[in-house]
């Protein structure tokens, strides 16, 4: 424990020199975010300061943790809210205390307390970083999960909701009773289509309450899409250290990330929103394009990284992409199996997009762990890979570098890397998935026929797809000699491929 004192609102006066701007005039809260992790406080809430820096306006933030937890409220209010954003590249380190955080409140010890706030007419948004899970849906109709047991209990207590659901409509009923405009819903999470995802999971949980509520939240509450996306690793104890060391100050809740970040957003706020637009952010009608591209080209290739190193032994994303065989393959999986499934404004140059992923991967300076990418692969391989592999099928391309990427998180699920080390799966799905994977023997096949059983992850239609299928098992095949040489194997086979079409054409 450091002897420095705490960083604190007092303190302020010491670290000007990490402010955005000395001056700040305390404005009120007029955001309410779901899901206070450390990508939306190196994301959305930069933009937030910057804006209201940029055009004033009442936008302070007010962040709900909603797993219970205490630690992260306590340590953020116990600093008045304030932390360290610590951008990390090949300029160096830039650490920069952010203000726009005025409040932290924790789940459900904490429920008066928001739903105060979320009555309060001064909030106009209500965001969220909840991570695809978060949504409570049921990934075949997009409606809300009846079966998920956080549902079940906000159905059945709809007072003491815990659920982003639960939540959501329990605040637009409140401000519907009491004839008070609703609040702008702002998804921020990694889901395609994200706005729209999350008005049908709200409106079908409505539904099963208060038919005539679901109507008027259809009618009456918007949902903009957006795209985000910024590096962000999960905060270590030598981050804690360094921002203190920078500051003078002790941070417990410094946030690393990279100094890249990029927010796209659907231009539809009934009650208004911050001047993000003077901060960087893209207003635009259509955020799908750009939503597809990041989705499908940054975190698919971020999943292959994860699921290929964790089984090669690569710690960290910078040390995956080192390995060559491994940087030619998500080079070429961009260039030659995803962008061809993209549509992007003439002025989106994809593969200029594809170089900077590129070079952002290979930061060594962020260190993000493959293992903290790996998690939730139930949740996240559907939106990222699959959907790319089915357009990919649907026209007859070739899916190589995409199966080995579905492959290789299938030989993960058994929790066994090249080298013999085993690791812990951590996903809502975890012991379904890991039963499915262990029990089904050494035999490629059958661990492919059993992971593609799976319901949850991939559809019917996709699992009974024969070309789909015998992609698994080959890649499958090459990886029970070795990730790295599965992945050698790949790029050579894929070369030849493509060397045999030219003399054909
Ligand atoms: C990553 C994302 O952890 C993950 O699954 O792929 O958090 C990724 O870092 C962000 O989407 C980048 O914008």
């Amino acid at each position: 424990m450091s002897d420095k004192s705490v960083l604190c609102r007092k303190s302020l006066p010491l670290i000007q020199d990490h402010l955005l701007t000395p001056e700040w005039r305390d404005p009120r809260i007029g955001i309410v975010h779901l899901g206070i992790g450390n990508f939306h406080r190196a994301h959305e809430a930069v933009y937030t300061e910057e804006a209201m820096l940029a055009a004033g306006g009442d936008w302070a933030i007010c962040g709900v943790t909603l797993q219970g937890d205490v630690t992260k409220r306590d340590a953020l209010m116990a600093q008045d809210g304030l932390y360290s954003v610590v951008e990390r590249g090949a300029e160096g380190v830039k650490t920069t205390v952010l203000r726009a955080l005025r409040e932290v409140l924790a789940l459900p010890h904490d429920r008066a307390r928001l739903f105060e706030l979320l009555a309060d007419t001064n909030v106009r948004i209500v965001s969220l970083t909840v991570t695809e899970k978060g949504y409570c849906r049921d990934t075949k109709t997009g409606d809300v999960d009846h079966g998920h047991p956080g549902i079940a209990h906000d159905l059945a207590h709809p007072g003491e909701p815990g659920t982003v659901p639960g939540i959501l409509v329990a605040a637009l009923r409140m401000r519907r009773d009491a004839c008070i405009a609703p609040f702008t819903v702002l998804s921020c999470d990694n889901l395609s289509h994200n706005g729209a995802a999350l008005r049908q999971v709200v409106c079908s949980h409505a539904r099963m309450l208060d038919e005539a509520l679901a109507s008027w939240i259809e009618r009456e509450v918007a949902f903009p899409s957006t795209m985000v996306d910024r590096i962000v690793p999960s905060t270590t104890n030598a981050d804690r250290d360094a921002a203190t060391a920078a500051l003078g100050l002790r941070d417990e809740a410094p946030v690393p990330c990279e100094p890249f970040r990029q927010w796209v957003i659907e231009d539809h706020f009934p009650a208004g929103r911050p001047a993000w637009d003077q901060a960087g952010a893209q207003l635009v009608d259509d955020v799908i394009p750009f939503e597809l591209a990041k989705l499908r080209m940054l975190n698919g290739t971020h999943s292959t990284l994860a699921y290929l190193s964790m089984l090669a032994g690569f710690e960290t994303i910078d040390e995956a992409i080192s390995f060559g065989p491994l940087r030619t393959l998500i080079h070429s999986m961009m260039t030659q199996e995803i962008a061809p499934t993209l549509s992007v404004p003439a002025s989106f140059d994809l593969m200029a997009y594809r170089d900077a992923l590129l070079d952002r991967y290979a930061n060594p300076a962020l260190k993000h762990r493959c293992a903290q990418i790996a998690m939730d692969g139930s949740q996240k391989i559907p939106p990222r890979l699959l959907a790319t592999i089915a357009t990919r099928l649907e026209h007859g391309e070739s899916i190589a570098r995409l199966a080995l990427g579905i492959a290789a998180w299938f030989v993960f699920l058994c929790g066994r890397a090249d080298d013999g080390t085993t690791f812990v799966i951590s996903d809502p799905l975890a012991s379904q998935l890991t039963a499915l994977a262990t029990h089904s023997g050494d035999d490629p096949k059958s661990l492919v026929d059993a992971m593609l059983g799976c319901r949850d992850v991939f559809s019917l239609e996709l699992a009974s797809n024969e070309v789909f299928r015998r992609a698994l098992i080959e890649a499958v095949t090459q990886l029970k000699t070795g990730a790295r040489s599965a992945i050698e194997k790949t790029n050579h086979k894929a070369s030849e491929t493509k060397s045999a079409s030219r003399q054909n054409l």
